[in-house]
């Protein structure tokens, strides 16, 4: 009998094996070692669990509960959430080699986001539009239907959440299928929604790879919506495959984040987010600062901080409390940023700090890259790790036509201590969220999405109330006349 801990598909509030009986392992990339395994879902679990939603959906009652019932309902999963939130992140900490501390930052951002969504959905209100014909119509927003999540494994619980929370608010039911290579914490997830009391079928999780499982999920013409987070390239697949039966898409996928710093820049504070932004999650965030722009008057100078910061980071183990970056998270991913690290270098790259951990790890070391041509892959193509290349830049106008000279636009930053110049730069900037002096701050009333190849609409507040619900207009006559 194996010692390795399993994470079952959670369908109709059980936790089972895939019907073929078929897992596959799950790994641990700070030990390199498999630590666990998980139910691999083929067609025919997909059909279990899209028959669970729809009839949790159809003859359940969750989309019929009231709203201040449904939000209690979402409180108590989130104070669960709470009760467990070591176990949550230690989940995630072993399974992606994100530093506990972090891992546990996520933890509480998850439960944010059901107390977020929970609340929105119950202080609601509708649309009324008197009308000079005698007449008044007013908006309802009722829910979609069953809601197809797919997420990433760069940060496994809240983007899952980040999902789940809106999906399951406004009275959907939902089926998650989360990255292959993180299944722990949101299988967790799935256990604690049994425990919280959802009805069978509300949020259902679906364990295995991109094909079949997800496929067969969003290409389901009894699926309404479809949210997905991933690769630009997957997303369009996500997108083709929804259109067969016509189900919305939200799509939030790759970003090559512009960092812009003008020579009046608070340069202490600029270094802090510069390193955040590119280092955080060992740069495995979508939002990263990974094309970074200096002002030529202040190059020197930023640099040499930029580099000495993150020569700082302490590097090891991602459960030891001193550890700011750890590994990437599996060796497939691992490999994509080590070939753009050297062929940077091939390229005719200056490494000014970093590289490759020659050592048998699966770690790149904080990467500091200047010198790049402009259309070298590594300059122009989202590593997703820790590579931060660096420009310099003479007027405001080159600096914003290098920012935008790109196919993503999820998000850019900008540091300058010029009120107009702010206001100005941060309107030209082609991109779904601009941070002036800061990166990473979120409120969740907020629109979250990108332009190109980042992905396809925002949700966020009311909208992810658009994506989530049917919104229908009721025409009443008043008065005959
Ligand atoms: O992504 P995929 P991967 C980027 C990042 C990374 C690259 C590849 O650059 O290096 O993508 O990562 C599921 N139908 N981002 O391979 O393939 C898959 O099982 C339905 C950016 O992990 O997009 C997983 O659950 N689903 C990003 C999810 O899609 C499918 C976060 C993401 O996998 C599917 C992650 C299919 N045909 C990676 N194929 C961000 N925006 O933050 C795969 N999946």
């Amino acid at each position: 009998m194996s010692d390795l801990q399993f994470f079952g598909h959670v369908i109709d509030n059980e936790e089972v094996e895939s019907i073929d009986a078929a897992r596959f392992d799950v790994w641990n990339p700070w030990t390199r070692e498999v630590w666990a395994q998980a139910a691999e879902a083929s067609e025919k679990d997909v059909e279990r669990a899209v028959l669970s939603a729809r009839r949790a959906f159809d003859e359940g009652p969750w989309p019929r509960m009231g709203r201040v019932e449904r939000a209690a309902a979402i409180h108590r999963l989130a104070d669960l959430m709470e009760e467990r939130a070591d176990d949550l992140a230690r989940l995630d900490s072993t399974n992606m080699a994100k530093p506990f501390a972090q891992a546990k930052h996520d933890v509480a951002r998850s439960v944010w986001n059901f107390r977020f969504f929970a609340d929105h959905q119950r202080d609601a209100v509708g649309e009324v539009y008197p009308m000079d014909s005698g007449h008044h119509t007013y908006s309802e927003f009722g829910p979609a239907g069953v809601v197809a999540a797919i997420s990433p494994w760069n940060f496994p619980l809240m983007m899952a959440s980040w999902k789940i929370a809106p999906a399951i608010a406004w009275g959907n039911t939902c089926i998650i299928k989360p990255s292959e290579d993180t299944p722990a914490s949101v299988t967790m997830l799935g256990r604690l929604a049994v425990e919280a009391g959802f009805p069978p079928g509300v949020l259902n999780v679906l364990n295995g790879h991109g094909a079949p499982a997800g496929a067969a999920l969003t290409a389901d013409d009894r699926v309404d919506r479809v949210t997905f987070t991933g690769s630009s390239t997957t997303g369009k697949h996500v997108m083709a495959s929804a259109a067969t039966h016509l189900a919305p898409v939200s799509l939030e996928l790759g970003g090559k984040g512009a960092n812009v710093v003008f020579a009046d820049a608070d340069l202490d504070n600029a270094v802090y987010w510069a390193v955040e932004a590119i280092f955080r999650n060992a740069g495995q965030i979508c939002l990263a600062g990974s094309r970074l722009f200096v002002h030529s008057s202040v190059y020197d100078e930023f640099m040499a901080r930029f580099v000495e910061a993150a020569e700082a980071l302490t590097i090891g183990d991602p459960f030891d409390p001193a550890t700011k970056f750890s590994s990437l998270a599996s060796k497939r991913h691992f490999d994509k940023v080590a070939s753009y690290v050297e062929s940077a270098r091939e390229l005719g790259g200056t490494i000014r700090t970093g590289g490759v951990a020659e050592d048998g790890s699966w770690i790149v070391r904080p990467t500091v890259i200047d010198g790049l041509p402009l259309d070298a892959a590594p300059y122009c193509e989202e590593i997703f790790g820790p590579v931060c290349v660096v420009n310099s830049f003479d007027t405001e106008d080159e600096v914003v036509h290098l920012a935008n000279d790109t196919r993503y636009g999820l998000n850019a930053m900008l540091f300058t201590e010029n009120l107009s110049r702010a206001h100005r730069v941060a309107s030209r900037l082609r991109a779904g969220t601009v941070w002036v002096n800061c990166f990473f701050i979120r409120d969740l009333r907020t629109p979250f999405g990108g332009v190109g190849d980042s992905g396809v609409g925002r949700e966020g507040g009311n909208f992810s109330r658009e994506f989530f619900t049917e919104p229908k207009a009721v025409v009443m006559q008043i008065d005959r006349g």
